[in-house]
Formats: structure tokens, C-alpha cells, sequence
């Protein structure tokens, strides 16, 4: 029933402490040793990947995670044997199974270390960056994993012969000049036939002129690009006094984190030196003869299909100084500069154990160290050893996630989805293995050089993925310790995670509140939102400062309240304010229409569930005006039903969040439907009947198995960017139909279990 194909076998996760790498006929489960046999893939092997990794992307752009989940449910998966609970009610019952059988298909994918791996692939900016620093550090990847790289670039190309930014997006320049000279750079044709095709893709939109400034940044390395083409990136920027308003330590610490390795390149004007491949890539790039472009008249090109954002007039006024600086720039003021940058990088090295933050400094700091220490050195191949951690197969290819993995945010749903209702505890040993991931992963201590390079206290925090990333983010704190507090009221484990480190948890949470009341992601917001008038790029939105979300506010006030239920004694005046505030940001935040944007799903259920979710969480508490927040939980359930489709389901596209206003999809979601359901569950909604025709959204989409399918792409960033979550489809309606066992189903055995 579940097919493995041959080819996907070739292919195995090895995790070790959330650590995925996916490895080639590997000889052991030693995740050290995952690139022995990398390099001796064989002729046959390369065909049977080409047969095996066939993708159709006009069905669905979307992969099902199916080379991870066919193998782990073929070596694990089997029929639940445990009792299940009867209810008299026939309905009912029939939600049960579901449950059961749901959950019991999801044990099988968690790893024994206690995570739920996943694709968290997407965008299609990444892998070119680290093919990059492949490239120009002559460290190529091997042969097993280009062949595959190779085939999900072409299996992501659009008809018209372009890419997007995305795996569903329309064609950009962007996108399109970056798959291409991957695809060069991994050594396909120039005259293979989809390159043609994208190539004229490429000139028929006015060439790679025109590609946004991250592609003129990665072209300009490749020397594929005249650095003075490049609005300059000002390194000096990094000496200005800290009390600046526009100093970059006040930046979103994503922003921060990519313009600073930026910055080191920039400096130092690296680029590959010219070759064949590269003056032939020069020809088959732009519309204009290379040598006669005017590059300075390049600064600011972008092709109409990439904007997203327009500069500002400021923005403008600061490239006209800080590019004619260069004509006159100090060598002792940019060596200073440069100097600290690579000071900078190197913490950053450190800290995340050469992880890094994410998947673009990860390649980008990869060119720096490989530039100022060598491709022999210690730190260089700490950095190229963590490329593989961002790798993924899926039976759409080998792709690079858009973070070393998204295990602790998973883990923490799951537990809590399994356990709204009683039964959760029908899995005991899933969720002891997921408890252990979690107490794993809290953070337990500062890096001795946290407050020099303006990282937010950390200790008791939970990261979005591993420990050894180590980036403590807000929400994940919450949604960390909401889990773990699920977990030790089900009595299932002895507690491991004691009462001064859930102590520390909502110290963090507490030092993460914004001014304004909410929370933000990573850091408190450190500037106003003025300076996004010097957002340099042309495809994402409000990415300068980290501003307060609907999400992670209502997160942390869940988790707030769930801390005051349990621990009524603990800073209870001080917890009580932040909920008041928290609760207060999010009423603010709430549309005419009865919802909330979401900024890191798609994208109006989303944020509408973790909205009512903490309204209703709140009420009859004394926190608010309990009138004011029931007008906004009916204005939520009134929106929702509005909006139900037909089937009784729920669906919206990834243009509900680049174009900010609610977008149907044709066909309802599975995904969009559990939150729309959890959200009217969480409401009290009266008219039982909406619900329950979701809930049979739910059970007629479940597969056989007890999986779900993979429908449109679900996660978001920066408005315009769009990020599978592959668990999503299982933990969501995993927890609409719990909550639905739980608030419904009053059997008294069921409950009990
Ligand atoms: C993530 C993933 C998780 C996400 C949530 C926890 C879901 C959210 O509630 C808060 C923001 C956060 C932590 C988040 C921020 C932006 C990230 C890190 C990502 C979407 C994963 C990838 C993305 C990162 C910025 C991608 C690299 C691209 C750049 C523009 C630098």
C-alpha cells in the first residue's frame, strides 16, 4: 500500500539529538560517517534516481514527504492493537478511529530520539546560495547528491520555463536566474533543452540585469555580476556608536545575520576567478553584450515580476552617500569594519555550532570563513560538514530546508494535539519519546559571548529546531513549555524538566514582551518601524525589526495562563499584567472582519485559531472586559462560518498572505479545516453542525493508513516567501478531532482512557 520506490532506498535519515542528514547507501547509522559512500554511486544508481525521483509538479507543486515516511512506515508501521474505547454513538465512534488511527500512523514517523522529522523545504533561493559556496570554495558535494540536487531543480521548473521564488510561485527573475546557474554550476548542458527554454525565459524578461539584489549579491561572487552594480552594503555601518537608532544591532536578527556576512563579501569584493564555465554563464545570462553593461545603472534594476517592495526615497538618499563613499573610503575605517565583521561571524560560527541562524548565512558566512581562513582550515570544514544538516529527500528531489529542520516546534504541537484528549495516553511511549526531545532541547545555558554580539538572554528558552542552533525564539519557548506542562499533567513521565526550569521558561517569556504588548520573534523589537524605509530587498516585506505577531503573542499568553493555572504562586502580579497586555495586543490586531493575518502560516485560520484560542483561554478570568472579548470571538466565528466552503471545509492559497487579503483555494484544506475547527471548538461555538461538517472534511480525507495528504504549501515568511511544514497535515487534524473527543464525546470511558 505504501510505496517504496528503489531509488528512495538508496536514501536514509540518520538523527541523532534532532540532527537529521540524509545519507547514501550508508553502511551504518553513524551519522559522522553518512558521506562514505556518497561518491561510488554507479550508473544504474544515477537511472534509477531519474526513474524514481520523477515528479509531476502540475498535479502539485507540493512533495508528501513520501521517501521519509514510505520507508519509516514501512519498517514500523503497524495496525493499533491497544483497546479502543466504544461509544454507543455510531458518529462518534467514527471519530474516535480517526483519532486512533491518526495518531497511531503518526507514532511511526517519530525518530528515537523523540522528534518528527520533516521537509521544510520551499523556497528556491536556498540551495543556489550554498552551491555557491560549494562552487567558489571548490568543495563540491558529492556526486550522489548533485545527481538528486539536479533533479528537484528540474522538477521544480515551471512550464514557461522560469521558476519562482517558491515551489508554487509564478516565474521572477529571481528564481529563475538562480536555478539556472545552479543547475551550471552542477554541470548540465547549456544546450539541454530546459535550460534553452529558461534561458529565453531569462532574456525575454531583460535578462539577469534585472534580478533582485540577494541575486546580484550571489551573481557578483560568481563574478557573474560587476560588483559596482551592488548598492553599497556600507560595512562601516557595524562601528557606529550602539546608541543609533540605525544601527544594525537593532535589526531583525535574520536581516542582521544575512547583511553582515553580505557586508564581509562585500568588502572584500569576492569573486570566483573567471573560467570557462563562468565567461560562457556571462553570455548566457543577459540580453546585453557583458562588457558593454552599465553596471552603476544597475543598482537599482529589478524585473516587474520580482517586486514586491519599492525603495524608499530614504533608502535612495542612503545609497547615493554610502555608494559614493566607496569612491573615497577610508582603508583603515574599512579594514576596522571588516575586522569586526569577521569577529562577528565567527561568534556566530561558535554559538550555533557552525549551524548558523539559518540557510542563508549558513552558505553566505561559509564564502567568508572559506575567504579569510582557507578551505583547509578547522573553521571552514566545521562549515561545510553543516551543509548536509539543511538537506532533504523527498520524491521530489534533494532540496535545502529553510532551516536546519523545524523539530522542537513539531514536537511541541504534536504532544499537545495527542493529548487534549484522554487518548493521548494511548500512546505512552511516543509521548515519553517526545518529552525527552523536548527536555533535550530547552536551552541550558549562555554563550560566554551572548551580550557582546545583542543575543536576547536564553536560558530556559526552547529553539524552533535543535539545541545546537541554539537561537531561542518566543513562540517556541511557549509552545516548549505548554508542551511540557501537557506532559507532565498526563502523568505519562516522571518529570525531568523541573519546577526552576519551568521557572526559567517563563522568566524568558516574561523578558521577551514588547512595549506594545505583544511578542515578537526572536528578540524584542530594538527600533521603530521607520527603518523599514531602508528594507534594501526588493522581495520581502517588513524584515528590518522584529515586530510583536498575533501568533507568538497569543502563544505566550496560552502559555502564561496555563503557567498561572499550574503554578498559581509564581510572579503571579507581574504574569498577570503581561496577560492583560498580551491580550490587549491581540484585540488590537483583529480585522473588521472578525480575523487576523498570520505571518508565518497561511494564513487567516492561522492566526485566527491562535487568536480565539487565547481570547477564549482568557475569559471569565478577570484579565479583560469579558464583553469586549466575546464581540471579538463572535466576530472570529462569524468570519469563519462565512467563509466555509461547500464540503464544510476551510481553504485559502499562499496569496492570502503576499496579497493580505483572504484567498480561497479551489479545493478545501485538511490543514486550514483543523484550524478553523479548533478555533470555533475553542469559541464554544454554538451551531454544532459547522463543526461537524470539518470534521467529516477530516475523516474523509484520511488516508488508509491514518496519514493525510499533502495539499497547498502552508508556511510563510516575510509575506512573500511561502515554507512547507510537512507535519502540519497530520498534527493539525490530529488535534481538531482531539479537541473534538474532548469537548464532545462525553462517554465517560473515553474520557478516562
Ligand atoms: C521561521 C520558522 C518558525 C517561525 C515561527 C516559530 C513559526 C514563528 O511563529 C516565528 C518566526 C519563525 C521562528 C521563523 C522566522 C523566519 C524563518 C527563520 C522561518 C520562517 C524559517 C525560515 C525563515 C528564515 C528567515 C529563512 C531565510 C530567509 C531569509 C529572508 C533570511
Amino acid at each position: 500500500m505504501l510505496n517504496v520506490k528503489p531509488g528512495w532506498k538508496n536514501w536514509q535519515l540518520l538523527t541523532e539529538k534532532g540532527r537529521q542528514i540524509w545519507a547514501f547507501k550508508p553502511g551504518s547509522n553513524n551519522i559522522n560517517e553518512h558521506l562514505q559512500n556518497a561518491d561510488s554511486i554507479t550508473d544504474e544508481d544515477i537511472a534509477q534516481f531519474a526513474e524514481d525521483f520523477q515528479f509531476d509538479k502540475s498535479g502539485n507543486p507540493n512533495s508528501g514527504d513520501k521517501v521519509f515516511r514510505n520507508q519509516a512506515a514501512e519498517a514500523k508501521f503497524q495496525q493499533f492493537t491497544g483497546q479502543i474505547p466504544q461509544s454507543k454513538n455510531p458518529d462518534e465512534q467514527k471519530v474516535i478511529d480517526a483519532l486512533i488511527k491518526g495518531m497511531n500512523y503518526y507514532a511511526c514517523l517519530q525518530c528515537e530520539d523523540g522528534h518528527w522529522p520533516g521537509d521544510y523545504g520551499g523556497p528556491l533561493f536556498l540551495l543556489p546560495g550554498l552551491l555557491i559556496a560549494a562552487y567558489i570554495s571548490d568543495t563540491p558535494f558529492p556526486k550522489a547528491h548533485r545527481e538528486m540536487m539536479k533533479l528537484y531543480l528540474f522538477n521544480h521548473q515551471n512550464k514557461d520555463g522560469g521558476w519562482g521564488m517558491h515551489i508554487e510561485g509564478e516565474s521572477t527573475m529571481f528564481g529563475t536566474v538562480m536555478q539556472y546557474v545552479s543547475l551550471r554550476l552542477l554541470g548540465v548542458d547549456k544546450d539541454d533543452q530546459r535550460l534553452t527554454k529558461a534561458r529565453t525565459w531569462i532574456k525575454t524578461n531583460g535578462g539577469a540585469t534585472g534580478i533582485p539584489s540577494w541575486g546580484k549579491f550571489y551573481l557578483a561572487v560568481l563574478n557573474l555580476y560587476d560588483w559596482q552594480g551592488f548598492n553599497s552594503l556600507f560595512p562601516e555601518m557595524w562601528l557606529f556608536p550602539k546608541w543609533l537608532p540605525v544601527h544594525p544591532w537593532r535589526y531583525w536578527c535574520h536581516t542582521r545575520m544575512v547583511y553582515l556576512p553580505m557586508a564581509y563579501c562585500y568588502a572584500q569584493r569576492i569573486k570566483a576567478p573567471e573560467n570557462e564555465l563562468i565567461l560562457s554563464l556571462r553570455e548566457e545570462i543577459y540580453s546585453e553584450d557583458f562588457a558593454s553593461i552599465d553596471w552603476p545603472k544597475q543598482r537599482n534594476a529589478v524585473c516587474e515580476k520580482d517586486c514586491y517592495t519599492t525603495p524608499s526615497p530614504v533608502l535612495k538618499w542612503m545609497n547615493f552617500f554610502t555608494n559614493n563613499y566607496e569612491k573615497f573610503r577610508c582603508a583603515w575605517l574599512r579594514k576596522k569594519a571588516t575586522d569586526y565583521i569577521l569577529k562577528y561571524l565567527n561568534a556566530e560560527d561558535e554559538q550555533t555550532s557552525y549551524i548558523n541562524i539559518g540557510p542563508v548565512n549558513q552558505a553566505i558566512n561559509s564564502i567568508c570563513i572559506w575567504h579569510a581562513y582557507g578551505k583547509d582550515s578547522t573553521q571552514f570544514k566545521k562549515h561545510a560538514a553543516r551543509w548536509y544538516d539543511y538537506l532533504w529527500v523527498a520524491e521530489d528531489g534533494m532540496k535545502m530546508n529553510g532551516y536546519n529542520g523545524s523539530q522542537l516546534w513539531d514536537t511541541a504541537f504534536a504532544s499537545r494535539a495527542m493529548l487534549e484528549s484522554g487518548l493521548g495516553k494511548l500512546f505512552p511511549e511516543t509521548v515519553a519519546k517526545s518529552y525527552r526531545f523536548i527536555e533535550l532541547a530547552q536551552i541550558k545555558a549562555e554563550h560566554p559571548t551572548h551580550a557582546e554580539f545583542f543575543r536576547h538572554p536564553m536560558i530556559g528558552s526552547w529553539p524552533f529546531s535543535t539545541p545546537e542552533n541554539g537561537w531561542p525564539v518566543a513562540d517556541c519557548t511557549a509552545e516548549g513549555l505548554s508542551a511540557a506542562l501537557a506532559i507532565h499533567h498526563s502523568g505519562l513521565v516522571e518529570p525531568a524538566i523541573d519546577e526552576q526550569r519551568i521557572k526559567q521558561a517563563v522568566d524568558v517569556i516574561l523578558s521577551y514582551q514588547n512595549t506594545d504588548g505583544g511578542w515578537a520573534t526572536y528578540e524584542l523589537t530594538r527600533a521603530s518601524k521607520w527603518l523599514e524605509k531602508l528594507n534594501p530587498s526588493e522581495v520581502f516585506a517588513d524584515i528590518m525589526i522584529d515586530y510583536s505577531w498575533t501568533e507568538c503573542t497569543a502563544a505566550c499568553v496560552i502559555s502564561l495562563l496555563e503557567i498561572q493555572d499550574t503554578y498559581p504562586d509564581y510572579k503571579s502580579g507581574e504574569i498577570r499584567k503581561a496577560i492583560s497586555a498580551g491580550i490587549n495586543f491581540i484585540l488590537e490586531q483583529q480585522k473588521p472582519d472578525g480575523s487576523w493575518y498570520g505571518g508565518w502560516a497561511v494564513c487567516f485560520t492561522y492566526a485566527t485559531w491562535f487568536g480565539v484560542e487565547a481570547i477564549s483561554k482568557a475569559k471569565g478570568k478577570g484579565y479583560y472586559d469579558d464583553a469586549v472579548l466575546m464581540t471579538s470571538i463572535n466576530k472570529a466565528c462569524a468570519f469563519l462560518v462565512d467563509n466555509q466552503k461547500a464540503d464544510g471545509g476551510w481553504g485559502e492559497t499562499f496569496e492570502s498572505c503576499s496579497k493580505l487579503v483572504y484567498t480561497e483555494a479551489a479545493t478545501s484544506q485538511v490543514i486550514n479545516t483543523a484550524w478553523a475547527l479548533l478555533t470555533l471548538m475553542a469559541a464554544d461555538f454554538g451551531d454544532k453542525k459547522i463543526m461537524e461538517a470539518g470534521i467529516k472534511v477530516l475523516l474523509n480525507r484520511q488516508t488508509d493508513t491514518g496519514d493525510w495528504p499533502q495539499e497547498n504549501i502552508s508556511g510563510v515568511f516575510n509575506y512573500n516567501c511561502m515554507i512547507t511544514y510537512a507535519n502540519y497535515r497530520n498534527i493539525f487534524p490530529i488535534w481538531a478531532l482531539s479537541r473534538y473527543c474532548n469537548r464532545y464525546i462525553k462517554d465517560k470511558k473515553i474520557n478516562a482512557v
